[in-house]
């Protein structure tokens, strides 16, 4: 049975203060289930905070990008040993946004997702196709490839640690969501890609999630899909209550 992964993908949102004030609300009510685990990916200048405070909780601290080198002359990067060594445990790499605007390719989340493993980190690999692409009945090709390109290398040990985010580009923060039976038919794709790639227990061990305007009255929904086992929450995230809702969704 695989575990719930629900993720709050605040992006460029949130000044510390109200960071903090969040996470100190949000503990006070998560649910102690081991079935879902709750990620909040935070902007890079609140993670400490964020660890500290959420220390001993069922509340995880993610990066939602770095740099695939440990350390070097790359300015304005932050880098895997830096998120480990702050106690941060998992960090989105591929974010379509990170696609489309900061040059990120199928090889950078490559390396990024060996670089996490070999810190210690736990990846959420984003994939997903646009608006035409998907016009294109280019979805399950594109998604295809990019799983299959951002796994490359990887042991089936780490495969199956990994979490796979699938993203419809064109459902990222429009108020559109793929239906529920799309979205289930592209994740199960991913897995079957997965199984191609490794074997059947791995394939059954690795949590796929949906991201695209999930919001606490369509989870559910999404939730009951078989192979859907979470979701990357953007801005139905950023308010406490919403994201207890969508947490105790994956109870
Ligand atoms: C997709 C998602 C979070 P939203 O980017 O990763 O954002 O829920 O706002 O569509």
């Amino acid at each position: 049975m695989r575990k719930r992964v629900i993720a709050g993908n605040w992006k460029m949102n949130k000044t510390l203060t109200e960071a903090t004030q969040f996470v100190d609300e949000v503990v006070k009510s998560i649910p102690a289930d081991e079935k879902v685990e709750a990620i909040v990916c935070a902007p890079f200048p609140h993670l400490a905070t964020l660890v500290e405070k959420t220390k001993g909780t069922n509340l995880k601290i993610s990066a939602q990008n770095m740099h695939f080198e440990d350390n070097g002359a790359f300015t304005g990067e932050v880098s895997p040993v830096m998120l480990k060594d702050l106690g941060v445990s998992h960090v989105v790499i591929g974010h379509s946004e990170r696609r489309e605007y900061f040059a990120e390719t199928d090889e950078t989340v490559n390396k990024k997702t060996h670089a996490a493993f070999n810190h210690g980190l736990t990846p959420i690999v984003c994939v997903g196709e646009t608006l035409e692409q998907r016009e294109a009945n280019e979805t399950m090709s594109l998604v295809e490839t990019q799983v299959k390109k951002a796994l490359e290398g990887l042991t089936n040990d780490q495969v199956a640690q990994t979490i796979i985010a699938y993203e419809p580009v064109w459902a990222i923060g429009t108020g559109k969501t793929a239906s529920n039976e799309d979205a289930n038919e592209v994740c199960a794709h991913i897995r079957n890609v997965v199984k191609s790639l490794t074997d059947e227990a791995t394939a059954e061990a690795v949590v796929i999630q949906y991201g695209g305007s999930v919001k606490p009255s369509n989870v559910d929904e999404l939730l009951a899909q078989s192979d859907i086992d979470g979701a990357l929450v953007g801005g139905a995230s950023l308010e406490a209550d919403s994201f207890l809702q969508l947490v105790e969704a994956g109870t």
